[in-house]
């Protein structure tokens, strides 16, 4: 219940979010000289970090890359322990900068915020949260996360199992037990890969229940000694100026390479080499024909599903984990590491919801179209309501008192990601139609827009200006911009969180700007040295 407060507390601005983006936003903020709520609903910071702490979680972007930039005495005192660092060493890096720079003191723990109204009087948001508090504040800065709203589908009679349901997103601080026991897990996008490759030695039996099976790469992983990490070390501002101009803020980028000009040795030679790397750069580090022409997506689709296939012991078990619907990293590809040897293990059962959908849940299973499976435990790896859920779960109205659900019902609308027409002084990040919303190694493009929006609110306050907002135009032109380049694409083609059509009823539409970090970068650049031509400010 939010109570009535006759005259709230005011803030300068109110951080709702206390993950990357949430956390640094704090510290520029208050760097800049404002006062600071920050509230999350969580009881320490991290946000994906915090909140996805299932078996096996863990980034796919190299450590070296996957961390703040602004201070060299953080640079330099912490350590990665390997390349790609799983879920307990980037939250702890993250309490670290939180403990460092004071960040807890300006947030508000296990605070849920449920409405953002403007009051175009006043000029200032009227913030509730779930406390029952009112906060009224000049900026509010929505950095609730792209990936952060759990997408539970509504599976018929779920409340009659008698087991545990456990989504990944919202995994319990506790643990879980597997030992002996009959897991079932639906979902193989990136989260169930990782979850499943993890738990498949440690439970009894396990059920993998698959809509679509995904394009992916064998991760490698290497451990950092002293001399490893004193190497990327000496690197890091040569890296941090690196991550901001490639196309997905990784420090790899899209090369010049001909493939389809080669030999068809020549081709695999370079595609192994490539694949080799055992990262992501195979996909957004080879060449950007990959996501662009028809003939080279289908040379690389050809080449991962012969890797997969390769790995798994029966072949109509192969048949159904080799994608058969959709080109080669037009959905995310995950890393993974003995995946799909899972599969070669006895205990280990996949069943084609496709082939035979998941008609209900019963007390002690689920039953699909070709009978029941049972299960004491049941894993939704079924990911998340991206880009706007998190932003549409919280009430937020603008100037006309419309709120901003029912504004994005009739189709997503940003500027840049960054604000949207009509809801003034508010700020996002990694909100749809920038890349920060899918095609970016995130912190880059997270500490990217935190920048911008800081710099933004500096010139406001050393130009006697109280007011921001996006013009209609200009906020029409970037979405034109932004649907023109999707177009060119091959994205578009297939379904995907991407397209939001992992949400039953949400328009499909393409949420992360494809048309580069380093190109989305300098538009961001220019609008900043331009003072914000196009806004309207007062
Ligand atoms: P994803 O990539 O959205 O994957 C969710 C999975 O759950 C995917 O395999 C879905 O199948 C499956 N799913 C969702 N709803 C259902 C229903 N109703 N029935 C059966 N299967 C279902 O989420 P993740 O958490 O793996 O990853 C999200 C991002 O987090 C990831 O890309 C990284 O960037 C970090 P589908 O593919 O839709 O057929």
């Amino acid at each position: 219940m939010t109570q009535v407060q006759s005259s709230p507390r005011q803030v300068d601005v109110v951080v709702v979010g206390a993950g990357f983006a949430g956390m640094y936003g704090v510290h520029r903020l208050r760097e800049a000289g404002l006062s600071v709520q920050g509230f999350e609903a969580g009881d320490s910071v991290g946000g994906t970090w915090y909140w996805n702490r299932y078996p096996g979680a863990r980034v796919d972007s190299q450590s070296y890359i996957y961390q703040y930039w602004f201070s060299d005495e953080l640079l330099k005192e912490w350590d990665w322990s390997e390349r790609f660092p799983a879920q307990p060493e980037t939250e702890r890096y993250l309490n670290h900068v939180a403990d460092k720079f004071s960040i807890r003191d300006a947030i508000q723990f296990n605070t849920r915020v449920e409405a953002a109204i403007w009051d175009d009087s006043a000029k200032r948001w009227t913030v509730s949260n779930d406390r029952g508090e009112t906060l009224s504040a000049q900026f509010l800065l929505m950095s609730t996360g792209g990936l952060s709203a759990p997408n539970t589908p509504p599976f018929k009679h779920h409340e009659k199992f008698k087991g545990q349901i456990i989504h990944t997103g919202r995994w319990p601080k506790e643990g879980v037990d597997f030992a002996g026991k009959k897991v079932g897990v639906i979902g193989t996008g990136a989260t169930g890969i990782q979850v499943i490759q993890t738990i498949a030695p440690l439970v009894g039996q396990m059920t993998v229940f698959q809509r679509t099976a995904n394009y992916t790469i064998p991760m490698r992983n290497p451990q950092y000694d002293d001399a490893a990490r004193a190497e990327l070390k000496a690197r890091s501002k040569a890296m941090e100026h690196r991550v901001h101009r490639t196309f997905a803020g990784f420090d790899y980028d899209w090369q010049s390479t001909d493939l389809m000009a080669m030999t068809p040795e020549a081709r695999e030679a370079q595609l192994d080499e490539w694949f080799a790397d055992g990262s992501l750069s195979f996909w957004i580090g080879s060449i950007q024909g990959v996501l662009l022409d028809e003939g080279i997506n289908a040379v690389f689709s050809d080449f991962v599903k012969r890797k997969i296939r390769a790995r798994i012991h029966d072949p109509k078990v192969a048949d159904l984990l080799v994608p058969d619907d959709h080109g080669f990293g037009t959905r995310r590809v995950p890393l993974e590491t003995k995946y799909y040897e899972a599969y070669n293990q006895p205990n280990v059962k996949l069943v084609s919801v496709k082939a035979t959908p998941i008609v209900e849940f019963t007390e002690r299973g689920i039953r699909t179209t070709e009978g029941e499976h049972e299960c004491d435990i049941v894993i939704f790896a079924t990911g998340f309501d991206a880009g706007t859920g998190a932003l549409t779960r919280v009430d937020i109205r603008g100037k006309d008192g419309v709120s901003l659900k029912d504004a994005w019902a009739e189709g997503i609308r940003t500027t840049m990601g960054l604000q949207v027409h009509g809801y003034p002084n508010m700020f996002m990040t990694m909100a749809p139609f920038s890349p920060a919303a899918a095609f970016c190694n995130v912190p880059t493009c997270l500490q990217q827009q935190i920048d911008w929006i800081s710099d933004c609110v500096k010139y406001l306050r050393a130009s006697g200006l109280k007011v921001i907002e996006p013009s209609l135009e200009i906020e029409n032109k970037w979405i034109a911009h932004h649907d023109e380049v999707s177009a060119m694409t091959l994205i578009p083609k297939t379904n995907s969180w991407y397209m939001g059509s992992n949400i039953e009823g949400k328009k499909r539409r393409l949420l992360a700007y494809p048309g580069g970090v380093n190109t989305y970068r300098a538009a961001c650049e220019d609008l900043k040295a331009k003072h914000y031509e196009g806004f309207e400010m007062a």
